[in-house]
């Protein structure tokens, strides 16, 4: 018979992990999270706020990243470490409890750049980019969105004409994380056989970026818009593993899968944060904590956390046997990146007038998490993903 755990035997529960989901984790996986937590904890936090409001990526942090082999990791060769999809996961939610910023850096680096060249780009392709992208000697970003509408990729303007060898390539892109630290851009254009994705390169004439400013969202994030003003591509630099939109969709559905445990991580930082302050916080008489409204929300906030970690540790367990859907990454990114930002916002609350400073780090995490449920598909667009698995109608 299952035993329940009795008073006497009874045991303080990790408030950040109440149904113990570290104790499904491989030996791997433990010492995979632990070690970036180290990192993000030594390297990340004391220096977050400060790029934050100073509105700049710390390009120093990508020499940290790509030591502990963060770049590409779940890619096989390559200098790249292999790990398995909850290690990626936990990766994602360890970096993202400093900043969503620096979890975005590294989701567009793997799961958005190096995940085509790898799974979709030649062998000389892979040669070249893989090796220099995992050490971090080498940025890439990946341009699919357009100014008339990123959930609507297949209205794509940016196009690509064939000359003898050659591509020309006209168009421009909007909303690119990385884009002015990029070396290369995986972009994606209409070309006459189908949608093709292209690696385009800094240095190529008429390629051009423009950092854009004053984001009040992932402000230790660059996010620029592209411009391709006849830029020749050779033929080489065209990945030739795949035509159609379901090349940039199948990336989007890594770097979402990645996204529903990064969340986790920003969420997590947020109710660390109100429990220790809604401990010593005292007001009419006693702590704030004490509270039956304030118990409900804070118990509100760990269910919802519990139930994200869940789905997120179900889900790396069937991309790993290969039985993971879109849909159901969909699921998952909605649940989360919803879960993630009503936290924010309910600790921010929690925070009283404390709660709209820097020095706390709810407001920074709400703000973020605006732009983490807008890209990599709005909450409605999952939504109608899932809708159209329910009922087999599309609704777009
Ligand atoms: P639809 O006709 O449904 O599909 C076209 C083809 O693609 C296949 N497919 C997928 N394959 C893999 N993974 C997925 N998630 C897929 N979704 C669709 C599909 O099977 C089909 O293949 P085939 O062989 O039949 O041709 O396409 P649709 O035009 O109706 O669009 C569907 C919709 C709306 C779901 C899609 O357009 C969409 O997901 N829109 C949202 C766009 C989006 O998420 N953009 C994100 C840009 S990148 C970004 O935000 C990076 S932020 C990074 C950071 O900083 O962390
Ligand atoms: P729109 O598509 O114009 O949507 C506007 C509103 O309409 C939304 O609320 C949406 O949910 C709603 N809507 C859309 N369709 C429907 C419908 N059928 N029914 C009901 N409502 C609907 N893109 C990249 O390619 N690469 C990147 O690296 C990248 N990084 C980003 C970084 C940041 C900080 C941000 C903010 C965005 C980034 N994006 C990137 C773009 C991102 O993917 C898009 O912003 C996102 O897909 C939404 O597109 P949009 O902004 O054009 O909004």
């Amino acid at each position: 018979m299952a035993t329940v755990t009795t008073a006497a035997e009874k045991r303080q529960l990790n408030p950040l992990d109440l149904y113990d989901i570290r104790s499904e984790l491989s030996e791997e996986e433990c010492m995979v999270q632990d070690s970036v937590a180290r990192m993000v904890d030594d390297k990340v936090l004391p220096v977050i706020q400060e790029a934050f409001e100073n509105h700049q990526f710390p390009r120093e942090l990508i020499d940290e990243v790509a030591a502990l082999g963060l770049l590409g990791s779940s890619i096989e060769g390559y200098d790249c470490a292999g790990l398995g999809s909850v290690c990626y996961g936990l990766i994602c939610q360890e970096l993202e409890r400093g900043d969503s910023g620096l979890r975005s850096f590294v989701s567009v680096q793997s799961s958005l750049v190096m995940y085509p060249i790898y799974s979709y780009g030649s062998e000389e392709q892979k040669q070249r980019w893989l090796p220099a992208m995992a050490r971090g000697e080498a940025i890439g970003c990946f341009g699919l969105t357009e100014s008339q509408g990123g959930s609507d990729p297949s209205n794509m303007k940016t196009h690509a004409k064939r000359d003898g060898d050659d591509w020309i390539l006209n168009g421009s892109k909007m909303w690119i994380t990385n884009g002015n630290l990029a070396d290369a851009a995986v972009v994606w254009a209409t070309t006459e056989e189908g949608v093709r994705g292209f690696i385009v390169e800094k240095d190529m004439p008429g390629f051009t970026t423009q950092e854009i400013e004053n984001k009040f969202s992932l402000r230790a994030s660059v996010t620029s818009a592209l411009f391709f003003d006849n830029v020749r591509v050779p033929n080489a630099s065209v990945l030739p593993g795949v035509v159609g939109l379901k090349g940039p969709l199948s990336c989007l559905t890594q770097a979402r899968y990645g996204i529903t445990w990064g969340v986790i991580g920003a969420a997590q930082a947020c109710l660390d944060e109100v429990l220790n302050y809604t401990r010593d916080r005292v007001l009419f008489h006693k702590p704030l904590a004490h509270n039956q409204a304030i118990q409900l929300r804070l118990a509100d906030m760990a269910r919802r956390i519990t139930t994200a970690q869940l789905l997120s540790l179900h889900l790396g367990r069937m991309k790993d046997e290969g039985r993971m859907t879109p849909a159901q990454v969909s699921l998952a990114k909605w649940n989360n990146c919803r879960a993630a930002l009503d936290i924010a916002r309910d600790a921010r609350d929690m925070l009283g007038g404390s709660g709209i400073s820097a020095e706390y780090v709810p407001i920074r995490h709400m703000l973020n998490l605006e732009s983490v449920i807008t890209y990599e598909g709005t909450e409605t667009i999952h939504q109608l993903i899932i809708g159209k698995e329910l009922t087999g109608i599309n609704a777009f």
